[in-house]
This record gives C-alpha cells, structure tokens and sequence, in this order.
C-alpha cells in the first residue's frame, strides 16, 4: 500500500513538473514579482529645500525653515490614487539630515522645529493616510548627511542604521527603501565611509520584505539616469560582483540595460521628477511634463519592462500642486484611454516560440503589449513581430527584450492578424499575455 501511495505521489509529481515552465536562473523573489508588477508610483522630495529653494541643502538651515502651513498627505494619496500609482516612497532625510520624523539619533528633525510646536510627524501622516487609501510606503534614507556630527566617523554608520530600524519600526511595513549613492562630505569635511554589508544586514533583518533599492541592488537597481528612460533591451538581471554603491557602479549603460547573462534578479527602477527639480520650485510651476511627456515616459519605462518612480514634490504649504495635479490625472486618463479597450486580448499559459493572434476580421493597430512570464526568468533576447493581412505578411517589427511588459508603438495599420516569432531566447518563453490597442496616434512612440 505505502509504496503504491509513493508511486503515486512520484506519478503526480512528475506530470506537475511536465506542465511548468522550464526555469531559466536566475528568478526573481516573491516579493521583486510583486513589487515588479506595481509598475508606477510616486516619490515626493520633501524637507527644508521645498522652503529654500534649494536641490541639495547644506545641513546648516535652521529648522524652523521646515514649517508647512497646511501639510495634508491625505491630498497626496488621493492625487496617487487619482493618478493610479501604487505607492508613495518619501524622502525621509535627504542630504541636508533634516529628518521628517521626530528621530531619537538626531537633533535635526522636525521635533526641533516650530513647526506644529515640534509634534509634526510627516511620516506618522503619510503612513496613516497610504493605509486609509490602500498605498504602499517607501522610504529615501540618505546616507549622505551634511548636518550629523557623526557623519565621517564610524559611529555615523550605527546613527544611520538606528535610524533605518526606527523607521522601519514605526511607520513600516515599507514596500520599497531607498539608498542614494551620494558620498559627500559632512560638516567635519571628511566623508563617510558606509558600512553597506551592515547596511544590508539590518534591512534584511527588520524589513525582509522590503525592496531595497541602490544603484545596484540587492533588489532593485537605477536604472543609470535620472530621466525615466529605461534600456532596450532590458535585462532584469545584473553582475554586481566587484562593484561597489556609488562611485563604484557599473557603468551608467550597463545599469541602463542590465547584463545578458547577469547572475542576480535585479530589475531597474526609473526614477524621474515631474518638474525639471526633485524639490518644489515655485519657478517651475509652468515647466511640469505634460501628460503627453508622461505617457511617452511611460512607454520608455514601464514599457520596457521596468518600474516608473515618478517624483512629484509637495511645494510648501505640504500640498501638491495644482499643475501637478492636472499633469497626473491627464496622464491618467490617456492610460485609460490607451489600454482601456483592448482589440484583442489573449492568455496563454503554454510556453512557445511562435504565438499567432487572429484578428477575425481586419482591424486597425498601433500598440501592443507583451507579458513574458519572467516567474521562471527572463528568456527572450530577440523577437519579430509579422503582421498580417489576407494571409501575407504585410509589415515586419522587431524587438528585443520582452520582460514583465513590452509595450510596442507603431504607426496604425489594418491587419488581420499576427503573429510573434521568437527568433533568440534562453529557454522556450512564454508569454502569458498579448494585447493589441489602437491608440491616439499621437502617443504612438517617435523614434529616438
Ligand atoms: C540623487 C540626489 O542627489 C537627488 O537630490 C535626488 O534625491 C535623486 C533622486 O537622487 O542622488
């Protein structure tokens, strides 16, 4: 009986194993795929340089500077939500070290301020409204600190993890944590030299969750600009063995693409502000991207298979602006527009080199959107699109990377069907979804 029930057991394991994917390594965790399929959120640069008007504040503002006269973060998450963002990730301490929350481990921080006679806690409010709105939260911590008297000696090093465990604690859980690079010098003139592999421990230890992000990695990398443009191709994965954070990166093109043949599941994020500045500048209230800019960013981030962080800065009443605010829902809306009637959309879940869509009968196109399964690694390195009309090929496009979303523009043309050929891959992809749109030609993506 006992070794009927193990043939069986073996039987069954086998046939389970005969429909899976095969497994290209490396793969993401649970939580990158998670995190990869939240493909837009919002980052908000926040601190005494929305007051002074500055980008990189010189730790040396009094901190009274910081007084927003009318702070509401449920405005912010209602413009996310509007927006259709998933997340907010929030400045916590830029380079200046004024911290937005009332930290025990410095005496730079809102606690010290006028500002609510020093009971404001900025991420008290925006961890309380993301949960009243169903966002996720996500903390910039910068190590680079121009006020901390520690900073450029090795006891700063226990300042900043202190502070990571005290936010992580208190306002977490965080979906994503962000490490800036920057190294520069304190207010002693030296620079800090950052313990990154405790750095890394902490975060593992209290957060493990969390996507912690860096200019390359653990979970997350930049994606080698700050204008929102991801590569093509695009690999999740890159070599990070020999690098260092900051000065000692990759190059700028390889965190733009990634690596082929990368040994570590480490997918780009596209970090861009809506405004010409990371922080609020009255001056620039006429220079906010316009939702046509913001799609076409769009197409260049998420539709290259990476995650769009767009920076939209509350100015200083602790609001986001009105322009902004228009930007967002505009972009909102061309999105709907766009991919909110699909001409034809298909699921697949066996894994192939050659996926044919018939159109039924000739239909117009210019957009169509691929889903690799990249639960079992990112495989395909090449692709054609044919497109068809009463059984000829008609056009011809081709691509390379695919990834958790390709989106591909073309100008509009009446085809019957078409078919995606695989022509390059690491192990029979699948792509488990394909989508075909006629958008506002417009939009349709002008070559670089
Ligand atoms: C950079 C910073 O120096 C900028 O001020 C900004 O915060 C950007 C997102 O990261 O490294």
């Amino acid at each position: 009986m006992k070794n009927l029930i193990a043939i069986i057991f073996l039987f069954s394991c086998c046939l389970i194993q005969a429909q899976k994917v095969a497994v290209n390594k490396p793969v993401p965790s649970k939580q990158q795929l998670a995190w990869q399929k939240m493909d837009f959120y919002l980052f908000a640069h926040f601190g005494p340089n929305t007051f002074t008007d500055l980008e990189w504040g010189k730790g040396t503002e009094p901190e009274d500077v910081f007084n927003p006269t009318n702070l509401d973060c449920g405005q912010w998450c209602r413009i996310a939500k509007a927006a259709g963002a998933k997340g907010i990730i929030i400045t916590a301490k830029h380079h200046d070290g004024f911290c937005l929350w009332p930290s025990k481990y410095s005496t730079h921080t809102v606690a010290q301020s006028k500002w609510r006679n020093g009971k404001g806690d900025v991420l008290r409010e925006l961890s309380d409204s993301c949960k009243k709105y169903g966002l996720k939260m996500g903390v910039y911590l910068s190590p680079w600190d121009r006020n901390h008297p520690k900073y450029g000696t090795p006891e700063y090093n226990d300042v900043f993890i202190n502070m990571m465990k005290e936010v992580v604690k208190n306002y977490g859980p965080f979906f994503e944590f962000w490490w800036d690079g920057a190294n520069g010098e304190g207010p002693n003139g030296k620079k800090q030299v950052y313990d990154w592999n405790r750095f890394e421990k902490t975060m593992r230890t209290v957060a493990p969750n969390t996507i912690v992000f860096s200019d390359i990695g653990p979970d997350a990398r930049w994606v080698g600009n700050e204008n929102g443009i991801a590569g093509d191709p695009n690999w999740d994965l890159l070599d990070t063995a020999g690098f260092s954070r900051g000065a000692g990166a990759p190059s700028t093109d390889t965190l733009n693409h990634g690596n082929v043949n990368g040994k570590n599941w480490i997918p780009a994020e596209c970090d861009v502000s809506i405004r010409p500045g990371w922080f609020y500048h009255k001056e620039e209230d006429d220079k906010v991207k316009t939702p046509e800019q913001l799609f076409t960013l769009y197409l260049k981030s998420v539709g290259r298979g990476s995650n769009l962080l767009l920076n939209v800065p509350p100015d200083k009443e602790g609001l986001i602006d009105a322009h902004d605010s228009a930007a967002l829902v505009g972009f909102k809306k061309l999105r709907d527009e766009s991919f909110g009637r699909p001409v034809t959309n298909k699921k697949f879940t066996a894994a192939s080199t050659l996926y044919k869509i018939d159109l039924h009968q000739s239909q117009k196109i210019n957009c169509i959107v691929l889903n690799e399964d990249i639960a079992s690694g990112q495989k395909i390195k090449s692709f054609t699109v044919q497109f068809m009309s009463d059984n000829k090929i008609v056009n011809e496009l081709n691509g390379n990377t695919v990834g958790k979303k390709r989106i591909l523009t073309f100008p509009s043309m009446n085809i019957n069907s078409f078919i995606i050929k695989i022509n390059e891959s690491k192990a029979t992809p699948l792509l488990d979804n394909i989508a075909a749109y006629l958008i506002d030609e417009d939009l349709v993506e002008k070559p670089n």
